[in-house]
């Protein structure tokens, strides 16, 4: 019998289904658990063979990856890269076997933005904006210093880059609020409770903690509540993402705001990768649509939270 399929259908594609490799990051919080969930379950509504690969959020075992996704000849590639830099050479690869890479979640500081066809995500910098437009609003009547924490997400992350920039810029607006430590809890709620325990002891006097994602948040809520202060009161707590146990947090009243970072990026994927497959134009930017939370609105929200 013949082979039937299109003739431009990579040599892994099987009966003329577009083969998309998916390389992830890993699975270090609630929201990449999603994210998976979304990317998994969309591929099979398109009909579209999905190769993915978790990185454990290494980089060298995403470059790794996409090169036997090139091997394989897919039809696409998709990737969420973990940290921003050193994907030029990987991704000329991909170009030069003339396979189409879609950027997904987090973006790359490229400088040929030839080499990927879009980048569909949130915007970083407004995330972070929010959260410290909130606090300012919060705090406008402070008469005195308000010393501010935070948890940032993985070393080198567009997130963890974006969301620091703009929460900064954002609480520049009142000289009270004042940032007196800042590190890595690399996006996991390991990470988070053992910061906060550094920075609870280094520090006497800590106002606001801000979280670059709900997970970090949830890890120091132990160890806040080991030093025996309740979080919510006496450490005002500001995440990001809005998954479920963030948002339960949130209207139990131990975080006090979440702005929206959304996992469920699976449909609007599947439609680009066939896009990209079939040779049409996509926008080179698609930015996902989010909000922001207080504990009030958390409580109306929970009951119909999909992740
Ligand atoms: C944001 C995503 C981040 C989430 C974290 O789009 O890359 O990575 O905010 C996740 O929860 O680990």
């Amino acid at each position: 019998v013949a082979a039937c399929g299109n003739s431009d259908t990579g040599d892994a594609g099987n009966d003329g289904k577009i083969v998309l490799g998916f390389s992830q990051v890993g699975a270090e919080s609630g929201w990449r658990t999603a994210n998976t969930t979304s990317i998994k379950e969309s591929a099979a509504a398109a009909g579209i063979e999905l190769k993915f690969d978790d990185a454990q959020q290494k980089q060298e075992n995403q470059i790794k990856a996409i090169r036997n996704f090139i091997q394989q000849k897919v039809d696409v590639i998709a990737f969420s890269p973990v940290v921003e830099s050193g994907w030029d050479t990987v991704l000329k690869e991909a170009k030069d076997a003339d396979i189409p890479v879609i950027l997904t979640d987090r973006s790359v500081d490229s400088a040929d933005k030839s080499l990927y066809k879009t980048f569909i995500g949130s915007d970083f910098v407004k995330e972070g904006r929010l959260a410290g437009e909130w606090l300012v609003e919060q705090k406008k009547g402070a008469s005195g210093p308000v010393n501010i924490v935070e948890l940032q997400g993985t070393t080198g992350s567009a997130p963890a880059n974006d969301r620091k920039k703009g929460f900064a810029e954002a609480t520049a607006a009142n000289p009270n609020l004042k940032i007196i430590a800042s590190q890595s809890g690399d996006f996991t709620r390991a990470g988070g409770k053992q910061v906060m325990e550094q920075f609870l002891k280094a520090n006497p006097k800590i106002d606001v903690l801000f979280a670059h994602n709900d997970d970090m948040g949830l890890g120091a809520l132990e160890a806040i509540t080991a030093a025996g202060k309740v979080p919510g009161k006496d450490i005002t707590i500001i995440t990001i993402d809005a998954v479920k146990d963030g948002m339960q947090a949130l209207a139990d009243g131990k975080f006090n705001f979440i702005a929206e970072c959304s996992p469920l990026l699976g449909p609007q994927l599947m439609d680009l990768a066939k896009k990209a497959h079939d040779g049409e134009q996509v926008a080179p930017r698609i930015e996902t649509e989010e909000t922001t939370f207080t504990q009030d609105q958390a409580k109306a929200a929970l009951p119909n939270r999909k992740y």
